[in-house]
């Protein structure tokens, strides 16, 4: 398109000022290694319950099936890096460890509004040169291989846990899309510079790498406290810890968040009350205390019954006497997958 790179510059700009800590280009094209990829990913059945993933696998390994007009994506990440240590919760014994990205409001939300605004402000530019630009805004739900488009385009590159690392804001980022069908250029790919590192894959607890790059979801916590419904298998129960909501040991030990400062959206700053959560207090919710809770936050999607059952893991594993008594008032719980955990737990502690 004409005057491309001059429209461009002023989108980096937009994206800035929109509280993004990088934008950058790629071609929907751009990511030819993912469909073999993602396919091994399927075969080995590493996806678990994820069947969506399995579903429309068509459009995941490929952005230009997706939507064939689009001609540029342009790649957005949103820094979430906390001012709290993210692993201070870990280990003690009577409080939940929630995930540093869901300590407060739903990414989600925050990201798409963004979004929307970006590309409203794209068309709107487009259409001062005359030309008529069409865009679509992606953030996680979409089929849509977010991390590799974010390499393609030199956000960063898949560190060794699988997530976008970058030199200038390490590995506490959303991502999000835009894709457009106007020609804009592009930015080229970033290099991995993981190197000789392995502190990643040293860090997780549930040795969920088969390889370096190569997640069985299966046994990550994060998909297990989230994705994962009914029973957990009790080999992986003792490693969830106090983990009660995802996971972030393998984020916590990249090297290059050094270099990361303090997400700028105070809606990720933890709340206070989850920071270290009581596990006696949230083992508790009733449906509707759970809902006004978590009212906002990405917690709310995973629902009472899960929610409590990952709780009652996280009791069992605390070897903490008085926590029984609090087990045992849900053994007879109308969910058969919380009184499971809720029986385990009593178990634990016995
Ligand atoms: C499914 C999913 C999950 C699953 C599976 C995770 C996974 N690694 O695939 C579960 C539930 C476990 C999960 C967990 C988390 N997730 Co998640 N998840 C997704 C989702 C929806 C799809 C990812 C996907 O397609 N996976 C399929 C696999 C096959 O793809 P892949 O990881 O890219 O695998 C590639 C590598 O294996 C690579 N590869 C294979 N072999 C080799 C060899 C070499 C040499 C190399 C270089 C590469 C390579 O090729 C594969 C294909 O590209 C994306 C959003 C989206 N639409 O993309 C968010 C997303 C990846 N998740 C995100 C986050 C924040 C998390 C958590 C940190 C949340 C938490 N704290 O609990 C954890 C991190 C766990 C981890 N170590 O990955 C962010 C990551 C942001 C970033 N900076 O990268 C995303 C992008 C959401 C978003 N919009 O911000 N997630
Ligand atoms: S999120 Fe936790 S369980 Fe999942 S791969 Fe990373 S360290 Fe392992
Ligand atoms: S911890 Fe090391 S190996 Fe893992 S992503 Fe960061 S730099 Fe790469």
């Amino acid at each position: 398109m004409k005057n491309g790179s001059d429209l461009k510059a002023r989108l980096v700009e937009q994206a800035l000022t929109e509280g993004f800590v990088a934008c950058k280009i790629c071609r929907p094209w751009d990511v030819p290694q993912v469909p073999e990829r993602l396919q091994q990913f399927l075969d080995k059945g590493y996806h678990g319950q994820m069947g969506w993933m399995q579903e429309r696998s068509h459009w995941r390994g490929a952005p230009q099936v997706l939507w064939p007009e689009a001609r540029s994506v342009i790649m957005l990440a949103e820094s979430y890096t906390p001012v709290e240590d993210p692993m201070a919760v870990i280990g003690c014994a009577d409080r939940g460890a929630v995930s540093v990205y869901a300590r407060n409001k739903d990414y989600h939300d925050l990201v798409k509004k963004r979004l929307k605004r970006l590309a409203r402000w794209l068309i709107e530019e487009a259409k001062k040169q005359d030309e008529a630009a069409e865009v679509k805004v992606f953030v996680d739900t979409a089929p849509v291989p977010e991390k590799p488009l974010g390499e393609a385009a030199g956000l960063g590159w898949q560190g060794k846990h699988t997530n976008l690392v970058s030199r200038e804001w390490g590995n506490w980022a959303f991502l999000g899309s835009v894709f457009t069908t106007l020609d804009l250029p592009v930015d080229g790919p970033e290099q991995d510079r993981c190197g000789s590192c392995r502190s990643c894959l040293a860090a997780c607890p549930t040795e969920a790498f088969e390889a370096p790059y190569k997640l069985d979801a299966r046994r990550c916590i994060s998909y297990l406290t989230i994705e994962h419904k009914g029973p957990i298998d009790e080999e992986l129960r003792g490693k969830l810890g106090n983990r009660i909501y995802g996971c972030d040991d393998c984020l916590a030990a990249c090297p290059w968040n050094k270099f990361a400062v303090a997400a700028s959206d105070l809606r990720y700053a933890a709340r206070a009350e989850l920071e270290a959560p009581k596990l006696a207090e949230l083992a508790v919710l009733d449906d509707a205390r759970f809902r006004a809770f978590f009212s906002g936050s990405p917690i709310k999607r995973v629902g009472r019954d899960r929610f409590v059952r990952n709780v009652l893991y996280a009791i069992g594993n605390s070897g903490v006497p008085h926590l029984r008594a609090v087990a045992e008032g849900l053994v007879q719980d109308g969910d058969p997958t919380v009184a499971d955990a809720a029986q385990w737990a009593v178990q634990q502690l016995s």
